[in-house]
């Protein structure tokens, strides 16, 4: 972790954390944390990992709490799901709901190992969770040392890495492959036009979305989109979610993921030390994929990473924010983080000009949208990563507008989804899990 400032204690900064605080309390069900009491009402992957991280300055059991009730939804062959379902929440709350994706049932999720207690989604997201394991012990390590959190966590943790590394090395170039636009997080960002355009969409009415009860259809992907992420996951389903078997007509490695997979294997490191292991294994994990994040990602002359479609074999010539979080990843070379930083802050993206958040893909773009969900909106967990990316690289003084602009967004759009970059207008759901916990984070 980085050292961090102490910030001083302004009205505005109690306003913004009593607020934030607020959220976290409402969305806590017991064990975990929603996003969003009406659009997502159950526990996301990487949500709980970024709620985790600003919780851990509230209450660290609450923090630990919740990823271990993610990582107890662990599969068998280490997959960590994207969803974990609350059986108390009603089938059409949410779609695809337990019934579509039948971890439980029809021996769908057996072969891959889903667990019996939990319905669950078979498909994953960002691997935060190990540098959110590391910065939830950091914050109290006394509290977590006591409750053997580390030492209960590690291997879960580990197992996961592994599966990505393994099992989703697609390519076969040492980087972990999404097999659906979900899996990114950024669901409908333009790097997965191409990737898609040749997956057949599920018909028409043979499902019921559930968000646009919540959500304006402007701010939501498309009723295509929808229809294409509906054929991937139950040919996913029914290859009883086997990356062995499944055929995976969508196969990307996407830089983000893939950052966020190394910047956990070094917390991994950390996180052996911290309980007596030998962190090497790790270490050099850590190296190679970041060679292969250089090695295939990478676009000298664009200054930023792209993602790169396995199926095409040819990288995706798109400008996501995706493409800058790999700032979070220590060790790159100066020409690297200076090219990062300067596309961040140039006409593509905008920071510091145009803009006070990132984007989420570039204003320059041809597909860019200032409302549509990762289409152009910004976003905070982003912002958050690359604030954090800003301070490695020692550029303080950009991490520290950063820092006060997501700030004043969070507040005055009751922290909000995402907003629009250009006039900062609340989009998505109100109340959100991240934008509440990162505010936290970023005030502590
Ligand atoms: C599908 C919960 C999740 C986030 C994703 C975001 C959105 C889901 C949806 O909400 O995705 O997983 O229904 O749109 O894109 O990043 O984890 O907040």
């Amino acid at each position: 972790d980085q050292p961090s400032t102490r910030h001083p204690l302004t009205p505005d900064a109690i306003s913004a954390y009593d607020g934030a605080c607020h959220v976290l309390l409402d969305n806590w069900t017991g064990s975990s944390t929603v996003p969003s009491r009406g659009l997502y009402p159950h526990q996301w992957s990487w949500d709980s990992g970024f709620i985790a991280i600003g919780r851990r300055h509230l209450s660290p059991p609450r923090a630990q709490q919740e990823l271990e009730t993610l990582l107890a939804a662990q599969w068998g062959d280490g997959r960590i799901p994207h969803i974990v379902f609350n059986p108390e929440v009603p089938l059409d709350a949410y779609f695809p709901s337990p019934d579509f994706w039948h971890s439980t049932t029809a021996g769908r999720g057996a072969g891959a190992g889903a667990p019996r207690h939990v319905e669950t989604s078979g498909i994953v997201q960002p691997p935060i969770h190990a540098l959110a394991a590391w910065l939830v012990h950091r914050a109290d390590p006394d509290t977590s040392r006591r409750r053997g959190f580390l030492p209960r966590v590690h291997p879960r943790l580990v197992a996961w890495q592994r599966y990505l590394t393994e099992r989703r090395d697609l390519g076969g170039h040492g980087l972990a492959a999404i097999v659906h636009p979900w899996e990114s997080g950024m669901d409908n960002s333009p790097s997965w036009d191409q990737p898609l355009a040749a997956v057949p969409p599920a018909a028409p009415g043979s499902f019921t979305r559930a968000d646009l009860a919540h959500g304006a259809p402007c701010d939501r992907p498309t009723d295509l989109d929808y229809r294409k992420y509906v054929r991937l996951a139950l040919d996913y389903r029914d290859h009883g979610y086997r990356d062995d078997l499944a055929p995976h007509p969508f196969a990307v490695e996407d830089p983000a993921f893939n950052a966020l997979l190394i910047a956990s294997e070094h917390a991994l490191a950390e996180i052996a030390m911290e309980i007596g292991e030998d962190p090497s294994d790790h270490l050099v994990r850590a190296e190679t994929a970041t060679t292969a994040l250089r090695k295939r990602l990478w676009d000298e002359e664009a200054g930023q990473f792209f993602s790169y479609d396995v199926r095409a074999g040819a990288p995706v010539r798109e400008r996501s924010a995706a493409g800058l979080i790999p700032l979070i990843v220590p060790g790159l070379p100066e020409h690297i983080s200076d090219a990062l930083i300067a596309t961040m802050t140039g006409p593509h993206f905008g920071l510091g000009t145009a803009t006070t958040l990132v984007p989420s893909y570039a204003l320059t773009g041809a597909a860019f949208d200032a409302s549509r969900y990762w289409r152009g909106p910004a976003w905070f967990n982003v912002n958050w990563l690359l604030e954090r990316g800003l301070r490695r690289y020692g550029a303080a003084r950009r991490a520290a507008a950063l820092r006060a602009a997501m700030l004043r967004a969070a507040t005055d759009s009751r922290f909000t989804e995402y907003v629009d970059p250009y006039t900062g207008a609340a989009r998505g759901s109100r109340a959100f899990g991240w934008t509440a916990a990162l505010t936290i984070d970023l005030l502590a």
